[in-house]
């Protein structure tokens, strides 16, 4: 059994950076998850002798000390079945994602699922108190875990708190339907930093705490009664940018992307959509735009191809159950409609690749189509970016991605718009090599000097410069 660690540098997340394996034995094992926050996070854990809060991502495990998973602490916090369904999957999956994406889907708002909501951050920050050395400073992370930081700031007024929201923050008109929005509102408060993708988000968030809550507000900064401010500013978020190239350039990716193209039949042009199945991400729209110009004539599947790479999500959860259905089903008719023997329309795959198989397809498309109807940044767009180390390649973007505030040179597109769709696939594939590369470069350079270590080191920096009132607040509530 090991010790509870004393960190000063606690991130705390809704999964640990790991997944639990159980074997037929009953033996606990973990297999890593390299996401891009562990990559970006990793270093600087390392460097200040960090711990990671999270949950292992399976239900009703009896609990778990706090371990040492190759060099990182990680700090497990078990959630039950019940809770993973309501907690997880509804007051997060639910209610929270829908209304912060827009309303997209019909936000369901029941009251047992908040209670759960407020039950495990409970747990989370209870986890945080126990774990953060004095004074440390403690980063939470996302829509999941939106309470925790004023519970942590009644357990330990040492701390400093930080915030980052990786979905949209909505605007007020969506986000008063909440029926605990004074409780997000004042849960989000308890940071000193709140970070969100982009500075609209952050406006929207600092206008309603002056509309709801009352603050004062100067421009990203609210000011509390006890006089603690609290800035609320956008840093987007990026990716391994390095990582990528280098697996970009590997003998092996290079060799798997030709293979690719082989088994498709080498067409002139590879379309390519890689997407977790979600009804943000406008998957639907973007393959009906691609169906209707094969059943036009405008495109030919002798030379043209779409893969769509679906990545099994919230599997558990009706709405992505009947949204896998309708594009199963549109992909289905699309192929059955215009497909030829040996020559599919739509290439679908339903699974989720390594990273080295991402890299290869990344490569192997000459038109990547990112679609989404709202979304906090899309790190595939970026992807696709950095994997473009010939400097070729064209991107077709959504204007409601995140992302499309640094990529402006990508074909951008409004989602709901499928003639706009439809014209752009065209455009971006029928583009000559000089004006997708003048393109290509310039969001190169962009992602190149915006990588996710840039993104972490943005925002401890901020974090360590804000003028300090922790000592004020430490005394007071020692003299209490
Ligand atoms: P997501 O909604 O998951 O993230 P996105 O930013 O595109 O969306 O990230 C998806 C990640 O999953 C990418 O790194 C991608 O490579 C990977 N992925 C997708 N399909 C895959 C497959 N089939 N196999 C393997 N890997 C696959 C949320 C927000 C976003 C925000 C990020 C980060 O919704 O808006 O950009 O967090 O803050």
């Amino acid at each position: 059994m090991s010790a509870t660690p004393q960190a000063d540098l606690v991130i705390v997340a809704n999964r640990l950076p790991v997944d639990r394996v159980t074997a037929p034995d009953g033996s606990v094992s973990w297999r890593t998850s390299p996401g891009g926050l562990v990559t970006a996070l990793e270093p600087v854990l390392r460097a200040n002798d960090g711990a990671w809060i999270g949950w292992p991502g399976s239900a009703d495990e009896e609990d778990v000390e706090p371990f040492v998973e190759d060099g990182l602490q990680l700090v497990p916090v078990s959630l039950s079945a019940q809770e993973v369904e309501e907690f997880y999957e509804g007051f997060s999956n639910g209610t929270l994602w829908p209304l912060y994406h827009d309303v997209i889907a019909k936000p369901e708002f029941h009251r047992e699922w908040w209670d759960s909501y407020v039950a495990v951050n409970e747990r989370f920050a209870d986890r945080a108190a126990e774990v953060a050395a004095q004074g440390a400073t403690v980063w939470v992370q996302d829509y999941q875990l939106q309470l925790v930081p004023q519970m942590l700031r009644e357990r330990r007024p040492d701390l400093r708190i930080g915030f980052y929201l990786h979905i949209p923050f909505p605007p007020a008109e969506l986000f008063s339907q909440l029926p605990w929005r004074r409780q997000i509102l004042e849960g989000l408060l308890g940071a000193d930093l709140i970070g969100f993708q982009l500075p609209g988000a952050a406006a929207n968030f600092v206008r309603l705490v002056r509309s709801r809550v009352g603050h004062k507000t100067h421009r990203d900064t609210i000011y509390l009664p006890d006089g603690r401010p609290v800035k609320a500013t956008a840093f987007p978020i990026s990716i391994d940018t390095a990582g990528f190239e280098e697996l970009a350039r590997s003998e092996g990716v290079v060799a798997r992307a030709a293979e690719i193209r082989e088994a498709l039949g080498n067409p002139r042009t590879v379309f390519l959509g890689v997407d977790r199945l979600d009804y943000t991400k406008g998957i639907h729209s973007r393959l009906r735009a691609y169906g209707e110009l094969v059943r036009d004539g405008r495109l030919d599947v002798e030379d043209a191809v779409f893969v769509q790479v679906a990545t099994p999500s919230r599997e558990r959860v009706e709405q992505y159950r009947i949204l896998r259905d309708e594009i199963e089903l549109l992909v289905g008719r699309v192929n059955g409609d215009h497909g030829r023997i040996g020559r599919p329309a739509i290439s679908y795959l339903h699974a989720s690749h390594p990273r080295e198989e991402m890299a290869a397809l990344y490569r192997a498309a000459d038109v990547m189509v990112v679609t989404p109807f709202r979304d906090g940044m899309n790190l595939v767009a970026k992807e696709y970016v950095a994997c473009r180390v010939e400097g070729d390649g064209a991107l077709v973007l959504s204007e409601f991605a995140g992302a499309a505030a640094e990529l402006r040179q990508a074909w951008l597109v409004n989602p709901y718009d499928i003639d706009g769709i439809k014209a752009a696939l065209l455009d971006a594939a029928a583009a000559d090599a000089k004006e997708r590369t003048r393109r290509m470069r310039a969001m190169r350079k962009t992602v190149v000097q915006h990588d996710v270590a840039r993104w972490a080191r943005d925002f401890l920096s901020e974090f360590n410069g804000l003028p300090d009132h922790h000592d004020k607040t430490v005394r007071r509530s020692r003299a209490h």
